[in-house]
């Protein structure tokens, strides 16, 4: 994932330290005081700049990520917000150098260039000090991005998702290589999980854990729940959907059920429902499983993966693209 790659993010006062120890190293260098002083503030108004433009030029472009990152980084951290402080620093890098090839051009002519390089100083370093917020928001939602797990484009996905503890993790954990979290209580699983399941020859399947869904308007959803509503709709090739009919979760099954009824409506992909913990509850209507003993499973499986080869049939039997630019 392109935020994995994003180094820790400097502060201001990172920032200016590491210039100015470069700088001041170059600055004993030259003997002439004059030529020194010019050198130092040329030295660090390159050091800084360059520092800036690299923060920026970390976090990739938001309008080439995928809609399911694009979407996640909005609930995650606010894309405006981030906008913003790419901006500041990108603002902050361009004045750094301007005032400091300012200061150094004026260096040549200048009587007294030890007072030129301590304005020009602290020019800088107030315009570093006014970014320190958007730097330190920054590293926090890199920190914060970088736990985002690699979710494959290409890969045949199936996005588990239903009310919170009916099971969707436990199904996860027996079907595929993800080892999410599993507990008896509600909200255990607070972001995107992503496991695979081997069907040899070189091929696999793509499973996705959500978070657990309570229905109600959208906005009242927090981010936990958005994530999993974003999963649902921008990665799944076929959703499977887990009921509790026991209702041991927490939730009664009417509520389950028009979750149910929303998601079919926002996605365009098949949606296989099935009723966990048959063990303890079973209804009619829906296809029994038990996570706990392994009752369904195999069946649901095989179900999911037939969507795999009704996908690969669409994808051979479309027409080649013409050549004709849109
Ligand atoms: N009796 C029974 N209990 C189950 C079954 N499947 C899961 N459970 C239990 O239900 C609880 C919730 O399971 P999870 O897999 O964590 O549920 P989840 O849907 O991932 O929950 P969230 O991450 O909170 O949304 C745990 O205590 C599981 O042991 C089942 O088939 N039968
Ligand atoms: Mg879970």
């Amino acid at each position: 994932m392109e935020f994995e790659t994003i180094p820790t993010i400097p502060t201001a006062d990172e920032v200016l330290d590491r210039s100015f120890r470069r700088a001041a190293a170059k600055k004993k260098l030259k003997s002439n005081v004059d030529r020194a002083n010019e050198e130092f503030v040329r030295a660090i108004t390159s050091a800084i700049h360059d520092k800036l433009k690299s923060v920026v030029s970390a976090f990739p472009s938001f309008e080439r990520l995928p809609p399911f990152y694009r979407e996640v980084t909005d609930i995650l951290v606010s894309l405006d917000r981030l906008k913003k402080s790419l901006g500041a620093v990108t603002w902050a890098a361009d004045q750094v150098r301007t005032i400091g090839s300012g200061y150094a051009h004026n260096m040549r002519r200048a009587a007294d260039t030890d007072q030129l390089r301590r304005r020009a100083v602290a020019r800088i370093a107030s315009v570093v000090h006014q970014v320190d917020k958007d730097l330190v928001f920054l590293n926090e939602a890199r920190n914060i991005l970088r736990k985002l797990p690699h979710v494959s484009e290409d890969e045949f996905t199936v996005v588990v998702a239903g009310y919170p503890n009916v099971g969707k993790s436990s199904f996860i954990r027996l079907v595929s290589t993800a080892e999410p979290e599993i507990a008896t209580y509600p909200f255990t699983t607070k972001g995107i999980i992503v496991g695979h399941r081997d069907l040899g020859r070189g091929e696999r399947v793509q499973f996705i854990d959500t978070p657990g869904v309570l229905e109600r308007p959208a906005d009242e959803r927090n981010p936990i729940e958005r994530q999993a509503v974003s999963a649902i709709i921008n990665t799944a090739d076929v959703v499977l959907f887990i009921l509790d009919a026991s209702e041991h979760c927490g939730y009664v099954l009417d509520d389950q059920v028009a979750l149910l009824g929303e998601l079919r409506g926002l996605v365009d992909v098949p949606v296989v429902t099935v009723a966990n913990k048959a063990d303890i509850r079973r209804i009619e209507g829906y296809q029994a499983v038990s996570t706990l003993t392994g009752e369904g499973v195999e069946g649901v499986l095989d179900l999911l993966l037939r969507y795999r080869e009704d996908t690969r049939q669409t994808s051979r039997q479309e027409p080649p693209r013409s050549g004709t630019p849109e």
